[in-house]
């Protein structure tokens, strides 16, 4: 179960309704907002990710609240934003003041949680499937992060010393549990061998061509 039982934040249990705290550019969260939307629930207002007055704390009726986590301004590399999410990542959601974790455990939680046609199958044999590429995607959503950090980012994506020192000091305070500490460390550094990212890149390229051979059947 995503569900956080004892949230450090006072923020998640303050909010009515539907918040997802995520970054437009963020594949992880993405696919909630999919989620989201394959739900019939659509993008409503934006208030800022730890926004905690009257209003911004109000659900919206048949709507999810946006509330951007900016992974280029660096907010999700504060304390607010790492009482919410130890992990230092996005996406949570909010749902009526309780808090979801893993994008896609939350996945799971909106399909349980709201009507429509299921996103995961309920008959045995295809929920199973479903679950092993779920399982999958969640192994292989760090070889994500070094292909499009390495390729697409760049120097862009590189930590100063301070901000390696407050992501050291915030980790340490949870459990660093997507290694951010690590890979940041190596990757602003530069000390990561090139192997590696061609290893990850050798992975995806695996997966997405598994995928593509069962999709053959015209799906
Ligand atoms: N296992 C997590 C992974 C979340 C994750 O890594 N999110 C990325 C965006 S796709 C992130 O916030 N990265 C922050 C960073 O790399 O500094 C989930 O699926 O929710």
């Amino acid at each position: 179960m995503p569900r956080v039982e004892q949230p450090t934040s006072p923020i998640p249990g303050a909010l009515k309704g539907l918040h997802l705290f995520h970054f437009d550019g963020a594949p992880c969260a993405q696919r909630v907002r999919f989620a989201l939307g394959e739900k019939g629930l659509a993008r409503g207002r934006e208030e800022k990710f730890d926004a905690v007055t009257p209003t911004a704390v109000e659900g919206e009726a048949g709507r999810w609240v946006s509330r951007i986590v900016s992974l280029v301004r660096k907010d999700h590399m504060t304390q607010t934003y790492a009482e919410i999410h130890p992990n230092m990542v996005v996406p949570a959601l909010a749902h009526d003041g309780d808090l979801y974790l893993e994008s896609m455990d939350i996945i799971e939680y909106l399909d349980e949680a709201f009507g429509g046609a299921p996103l995961i199958p309920t008959k045995p044999s295809l929920r199973a499937a479903t679950m092993k590429r779920v399982e999958q995607a969640k192994e292989l959503h760090r070889s994500i992060r070094y292909v499009t950090f390495h390729w697409g980012l760049g120097r862009l994506a590189m930590l100063n010393p301070k901000e390696r020192r407050q992501l050291t000091e915030l980790a340490h305070q949870g459990e660093d549990g997507e290694n951010l500490v690590s890979f940041y460390e190596g990757y602003s550094n530069r000390t990561i061998p090139e192997a590696v990212y061609c290893d990850h890149l050798a992975k995806l390229y695996e997966a997405f061509r598994e995928v593509n051979a069962e999709l053959k059947d015209g799906r």
